[in-house]
């Protein structure tokens, strides 16, 4: 039944509210009764309530996340060895500055740690602050060993300031040594200091993971898609896997920004997501939707959980690749 008893404001006369409207059964089962039963054939009310309907989320998340404890997923990490004779596996975090590659690592970091870390130096400075190469290890209180997984913090790619391609690929081929200073006007040859001219598998780059700051998609930085692409173009030949990590969820979503453990629910972020992985020419499980630590003092598994999950799952594909890796053999 279509309802609009009445319009602007009504006032009571006598004892009813004369309504100004109309009422008219459409597409609903009224099971015998009509307009004319149903209202009495009149407009007259003796009370008047009036109800907002606000859309409800829909509670079914739209991706499932393992159903195992923070633990299990913990110790998988922990307990990480990479195939052949190499000591750890190498994950690159690439983006632009100020998408959330410090603060990756540091929420990394803070769950191995049992508690809120900063190693990574983190900012919203308009330009990087990041300006040296740095191969973090993550070390964990349980085990109290390094993890074998370790983040590569760049310096973000800016306009002006770009880290061009061949830079890039420097690093992804293994050339950088950890704590290589950037020199915006110096470009990376074999001649400069620390260059290491044959790297080996240990050195080199076993995944990428595109840091993109959620809220930024819809006016993504067309210089900062072309240097993705450009790299993406290069690595598909040698097979690297490559991820998206989609920071600041809590910004892109309000119902998220309340309660974190929505994540998986909003629906805005599962938009945010699958246009995230068309532009990347990512399927959309490589899409990895994370909210960093940056304000909080205290873990919480609601960001912990998600930031875990992409981590194994970088993890778990960097491993793939090396296991079908032609070099393994040699180092
Ligand atoms: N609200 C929110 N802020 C974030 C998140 N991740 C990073 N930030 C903030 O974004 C700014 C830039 O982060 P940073 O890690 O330095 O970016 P980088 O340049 O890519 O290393 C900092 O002020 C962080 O606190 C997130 O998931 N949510
Ligand atoms: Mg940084």
């Amino acid at each position: 039944m279509i309802c609009s008893p009445f319009s602007s404001t009504i006032n009571k006369q006598n004892n009813y509210f004369q309504g100004n409207g109309y009422t008219s059964p459409k597409s609903y089962n009224m099971q015998g009764h009509n307009v004319t039963n149903f209202t009495g054939n009149n407009l007259q009310f003796t009370e008047v309530e009036v109800y907002q309907v606000t859309e409800r989320q829909d509670e079914t998340p739209w991706r499932k996340l393992p159903e195992v404890k923070q633990k299990v997923l913990k110790s998988e990490l922990e307990t990480y060895s990479p195939p052949g004779k190499l000591d750890h596996v190498n994950i690159l975090l690439l983006g632009a500055v100020g998408s959330g590659k410090s603060s990756y690592f540091n929420t990394i970091n803070s769950i191995f740690q049992g508690r809120i870390t900063s190693v990574a130096r983190s900012g919203s400075a308009e330009h990087s602050l990041t300006t040296t190469y740095r191969l973090y290890k993550i070390k964990s209180t349980d085990s109290r060993q390094p993890l074998k997984v370790r983040l590569c913090d760049t310096r973000g790619l800016e306009d002006g300031l770009n880290l061009d391609l061949s830079d890039l690929m420097a690093i992804i081929d293994g050339h950088l040594p950890d704590r290589f200073t950037f020199n915006p006007s110096v470009p990376i040859r074999p001649d400069i200091p620390g260059y290491k001219k044959n790297p080996t598998l240990n050195d080199r780059i076993h995944c990428i993971a595109f840091v993109v700051d959620s809220t930024a998609i819809d006016v993504f930085p067309d210089k900062i898609l072309q240097t993705f692409k450009a790299v993406q173009h290069r690595v598909n030949v040698q097979g690297l896997p490559q991820v998206v990590l989609l920071t600041k969820v809590d910004k892109a979503c309000e119902v998220v920004s309340k309660d974190v453990s929505q994540l998986f629910i909003s629906s805005a972020i599962r938009d945010v997501v699958e246009k995230t992985g068309e532009l990347l020419g990512l399927p959309r499980s490589h899409v990895y939707p994370v909210k960093n630590y940056e304000d909080e003092l205290v873990l919480d598994d609601n960001v912990t959980i998600p930031a875990l999950t992409s981590f194994v799952q970088m993890t778990r594909f960097a491993d793939d690749f090396l296991n079908d890796c032609p070099d393994l053999d040699e180092d």
